[in-house]
């Protein structure tokens, strides 16, 4: 230490006594007075620290510039042999060769086995006649959507398929009914704009002399008491061959032949439908 720092020490030393006594006569009022100067001494130096622990591991540096290119490797072995590539597409068809010559016959061939036909035979008849009735059913109920005509008591359906007397009588029953018999002026009217509607000139209806030549009845063996509407002339049994009976369009009655196919009216009980 020079002799000038120790003559600052002093006077420091003696600075602070100074400092001191005013404290202890002044008491309270120095230490809140806000105009104090005070004035910090450092302390004397302290021992050294004891060595400390070893630091974490620096971060990683930077990324080093590309090296230069190496030397050429050795050349290496030979490969395996690849996969079979993909089918390729179908070429086009060639032309037609001409035709070769005929062969020699080839022997002949076993005797067939005797045919077991007639059950399938009887079998397709069958179902045939079962296509054929529901042929004919279905013919009725197109014939029936068409349009039928109503009384209080009667259904009529006019069925436009020709038949001969006998077999549009059958077909009537078939279904539960008769040739249309006119027994009133009410029926007759009824059936006769039935005709006229459907735009026919004739049909047959249930009236008959077939058991007893010139004694008309109706189709179900009815007698024919009350009401009947023969044309002017009719019935007049032409050619010795006239046993059953067609309606015209104006309602009046004719006696014709049975053979002949026409249209014909059925019949059905209003209770019965
Ligand atoms: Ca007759
Ligand atoms: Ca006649």
């Amino acid at each position: 230490m020079t002799k000038g720092q120790k003559n600052i020490r002093w006077f420091l030393v003696i600075y602070v006594v100074t400092l001191l006594t005013l404290h202890t006569t002044e008491g309270q009022h120095l230490t809140g007075d806000p105009c104090t100067v005070q004035i910090l001494v450092p302390g004397l130096k302290g021992e050294p620290g004891e060595k400390g622990l070893k630091g974490a591991p620096g971060r990683p540096g930077r990324v080093g510039p590309p090296g230069e290119m190496g030397q050429p490797g050795v050349k290496g072995q030979k490969g395996i042999m690849g996969h079979h590539g993909k089918v390729g597409p179908s070429g086009m068809k060639g032309i037609k060769g001409d035709m070769g010559e005929h062969g020699p016959r080839g022997p002949d061939g076993e005797p067939g086995v005797p045919c077991e036909c007639s059950p399938i035979r009887k079998m397709i008849g069958e179902m045939d006649i079962v296509v054929d009735q529901l042929s004919s059913e279905l013919k009725f109920i197109k014939n029936a959507i068409a349009g039928i005509k109503e009384t209080d008591s009667m259904v009529y359906l006019l069925v436009k398929e020709e038949k001969r007397y006998s077999d549009a009588d059958r077909y009537c029953q078939a279904r539960g009914g008769h040739l249309a018999m006119p027994k009133d002026d009410v029926a007759n009217t009824a059936l006769a704009s039935y005709i006229t509607e459907a735009g026919l000139s004739r049909v047959y209806i249930g009236v008959h002399d077939q058991d007893v030549e010139g004694v008309f009845t109706y189709v179900d063996r009815s007698p024919m008491s009350t009401f009947s509407k023969w044309r002017k002339g009719e019935p007049n049994n032409a050619y010795d061959d006239e046993d059953c009976a067609e309606m015209v369009a104006s309602g009046e009655w004719t006696d014709v032949a049975c053979h002949p196919t026409m249209y014909f009216i059925c019949e059905f009980d209003r209770d019965a439908v």
